[in-house]
């Protein structure tokens, strides 16, 4: 395998807004990351992924772009830009921005012109259309909810949003539109980013506009994964885009692709993929349902494990799946995955510790390496969320009550992992001095980086352990490229694999119960190793290991 720059490194993804607010405005900013980089340089991290800071109005949390060239004013200026982009190089940390190309906002000057003249050159930069006998062109429901039509005030015409209806969707058939989204990507890249994550991308290729599907819910629309799944051709924008953009520049592009179809792996991040690396997002979607989220199911351990070594066997010879065990889009990893009694400090490491030794890049999602939780929200009224707003919706109006869909919104809501980052234990956690835009978790006196960074056994600490780990030269060829090998996979309450190249073994066992439990592992012997565990013992004894409840061991066999 062709080796890359980006192989070895350990990502970290950056939610501007609830980084660090530098001028007291309650709002997080690039002057604040800026301050941060040292704090994310001590945690050992060497790539940033920046979600939206472009000029918005909002509506999505900077998913909903109003003009790409320029910084919005609540995260700072172009000038702060550039000096983070500075600031990061000197510190050798690569900075990715996110690339969000499907949709711009309605207040984008394109759409503002396609809207002054639908039938005009700008109206071609979106899909827009007229009822047919007064039916709207299609079915499809948004992912926020709703018709994915919307009317032009004052006109017969209706455009396409697959998100909210302040996200309009570009039209990539039209050579026009790609032009101007490829000068814009170069434009960036010149300007020293080292790459981009790629905004739901597997939305810019649809299928016939006028192709109604069968309804899967009350409102007689049907879900957008229906919808893609019927399409085909995405390769032909993503193979141009690729090159004419990221490759000239060596750009590192991890695509965010739900549902590349069987089959199509290496087309999207083999050596000659469309993107170098995807995410991994199949524990993500485990459980999930076309009903919305009160119909989905949580996954267990057991499925969080079947999950992660389908995706390691799957990918094995094509090439590198980027791992997460949350988002800004996805509940806190730790308060999802682990078991109610394994919420704590030793299950957070064991969690940790499993997904980060996977073949494939590490992201860390802020606040992940505090082990930070979900909220308990008490009232619609306290999120701010589209997506869950719009889910408390369907749950009502599935016949649950208000208790019942606030249970359900705190479960799933992309406001868990949206709170303000836990500095320390003062006033708004350290965030703000001013009043936070988004309430502060409840636990941020007991769960913050302040009382982290000076105990060798806190989460953070051992977050540290995983990524110098990574990088210390002697196992970094088999952590980066050994390939991942199921141990004892049918054993019940264990997770633990091998990561093997030629000249080294290196293993993750975890056991996710709370009972102590032996694995019988022929390989251990007497010059078997431990390099890192959550409990300080560890009985590794010939031809066995033997894990405590909640135990998570690393070590070279
Ligand atoms: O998310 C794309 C995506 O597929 C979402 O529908 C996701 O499933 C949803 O957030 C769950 O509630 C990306 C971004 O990550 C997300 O924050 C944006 O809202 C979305 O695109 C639109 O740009
Ligand atoms: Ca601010």
């Amino acid at each position: 395998m062709k080796k890359e720059w980006w192989h070895g490194k350990t990502a970290y993804q950056i939610y501007p807004k609830s980084f660090y607010d530098s001028n007291d405005d309650g709002i997080g900013d690039l002057p604040g990351i800026i301050s941060k980089l040292d704090y994310l340089k001590e945690l050992g991290i060497d790539m940033i992924w920046l979600s939206p800071v472009y000029l918005s109005p909002c509506a999505d949390q900077g998913y909903d772009i109003a003009d790409y060239y320029q910084i919005d004013p609540m995260f700072g200026t172009m000038e702060d830009m550039e000096q983070l982009l500075e600031e990061a190089k000197k510190r050798e940390i690569a900075v990715l921005m996110d690339l969000v190309v499907n949709h711009c906002s309605d207040e984008h000057e394109w759409f503002r012109k396609a809207c002054a003249d639908p039938e005009g050159e700008y109206g071609k930069y979106f899909y827009l259309e007229k009822k047919k006998d007064g039916k709207l062109p299609s079915n499809w429901r948004s992912y926020f909810g709703g018709p994915v039509w919307e009317q032009i005030p004052g006109s017969e015409w209706y455009y396409l949003h697959v998100f909210h209806k302040k996200q309009p969707d570009l039209n990539w058939e039209n050579p026009l539109v790609r032009e101007r989204l490829y000068e814009m990507i170069n434009w960036w890249l010149d300007k020293g980013l080292a790459g981009f994550r790629i905004d739901a991308i597997i939305n810019i290729k649809k299928p016939q506009m006028f192709r109604d599907y069968p309804a899967d819910r009350e409102d007689g629309l049907c879900d957008m994964g229906t919808v893609l799944a019927d399409t085909s051709g995405i390769g032909d924008f993503l193979r141009e885009m690729r090159d004419r953009a990221f490759r000239p520049h060596g750009a590192f592009t991890v695509g965010e692709v739900f549902n590349a179809k069987d089959g199509e792996l290496a087309d999207f991040a083999g050596e000659d993929g469309y993107f170098s690396s995807i995410f991994d997002f199949r524990q993500t979607v485990e459980g999930k349902s076309v009903e919305g989220w009160y119909g989905a199911r949580i996954p267990t351990m057991e499925d969080y494990k079947r999950c992660c070594f389908a995706s390691q066997r799957e990918m094995e010879g094509i090439g590198f799946y980027s791992n997460i065990i949350e988002n800004h889009d996805e509940p806190r990893g730790v308060s999802y995955y682990l078991p109610e009694e394994a919420r704590n400090e030793k299950g957070k490491k064991l969690l940790a510790a499993l997904y980060f030794m996977l073949k494939g890049l590490p992201f860390i999602y802020q606040g992940q390496e505090l082990g930070m939780e979900n909220v308990a929200y008490t009232s619609v009224d306290e999120i701010d969320d589209i997506s869950s707003k719009d889910e408390y919706q369907v749950c009502l109006a599935a016949g649950l009550t208000e208790e019942e869909a606030m249970t359900v919104v705190n479960r799933y809501s992309r406001d868990n992992a949206r709170t303000p980052f836990q500095w320390n234990a003062k006033e708004n956690a350290g965030f703000t001095r001013g009043k936070p835009w988004l309430r502060v978790n409840d636990n941020y006196r007991k769960i913050n980086w302040e009382q982290q960074r000076t105990d060798p056994n806190s989460v953070f600490a051992f977050y540290q352990q995983l990524i110098r780990l990574r990088k210390n030269p002697e196992y970094q060829n088999v952590i980066v490229y050994g390939k991942t090998e199921p141990v004892r996979e049918e054993e019940p309450g264990i997770m633990a694999y091998y990561r093997r190249s030629d000249k080294q073994t290196i293993l993750v066992a975890g056991n996710f119960t709370q009972e102590e439990r032996t694995l019988w592992i022929d390989e251990i012997d007497e010059r078997s190793q431990v390099l890192l565990s959550n409990d300080k013992s560890v009985k590794l004894e010939k031809k066995r290991i033997v894990l405590q409840g909640l135990q998570v061991v690393i070590a070279v066999v």
